[in-house]
């Protein structure tokens, strides 16, 4: 059995949420990293050394990382479900391209985003707003403009990616990253968030307190 160690709301819940729309047999575990002495906490440092989540402990006790490596993974066991294009098309080129946007772009940019107020002066902090905001507001119209055309962001499929992006969107919410200007974003994400396996999950889960 494939084992997750997921923070609740994270980006690893979307491995949760693969792992549930792929139907192999999974246990997900939560782990609160901050804690120093927890021994989840403790034994997810020592699989990781990044002290991050997601944690895959594969079947055979190998561990694999980096949401881009485990999200394909965990479509990959199950290709009757056709979570992700098969490997080496050129459909699942594409869908490794837009994978990569959603973890190295979209991803940090929305963290990011909540640095904005940090600077110590009223001039260095509206350089900073103007700043990440213009990074965030690339990002956003570009998916903004995939999603005016078609449901999903490889098109009229649902695929794990989806699933990441609508987690790194959730984050808009502790950023007050404002999402108005972004219709078929905000569409998208209810769309999603209605499915019967998300739902299943963020019960699994639990509220997030953010
Ligand atoms: N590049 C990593 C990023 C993972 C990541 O950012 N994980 C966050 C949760 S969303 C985390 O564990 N943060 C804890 C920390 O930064 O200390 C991946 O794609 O897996």
């Amino acid at each position: 059995m494939i084992t997750l160690y997921y923070h609740r709301g994270a980006c690893s819940t979307s491995n949760h949420f693969a792992l549930e729309d792929a139907g192999v047999a999974y246990e997900a575990i939560e782990v609160h990293l901050d804690r120093k002495d927890d021994p989840i906490a403790q034994k997810v440092r020592k699989l990781n050394p990044m002290s991050m989540t997601p944690v895959l402990v594969l079947e055979d006790g190998e561990v694999l990382t980096q949401n881009a490596a485990t999200l394909s993974y965990i479509a990959d066991l199950a290709p009757e479900k056709a979570l992700l294009p098969k490997p080496g098309t050129r459909a699942r080129a594409q869908a490794d391209s837009w994978m990569a946007f959603v973890a190295s772009d979209l991803h940090p940019v929305i963290i990011e985003y909540i640095y904005k107020g940090f600077g110590e002066t009223d001039a260095e902090r509206a350089r900073l707003v103007a700043f990440y905001e213009d990074r965030v507001a690339r990002r956003l119209t570009v998916l903004e403009e995939r999603l005016a055309g078609q449901p999903y962001i490889l098109g009229s499929e649902y695929s794990v990616i989806d699933g990441y992006a609508l987690i790194v969107l959730n984050w808009s919410v502790p950023a007050g990253l404002p999402l108005d200007a972004y219709p078929s974003i905000r569409r998208y994400m209810e769309q999603i968030e209605a499915r019967p396996t998300i739902r299943k999950v963020r019960e699994a889960e639990g509220p997030i307190d953010w």
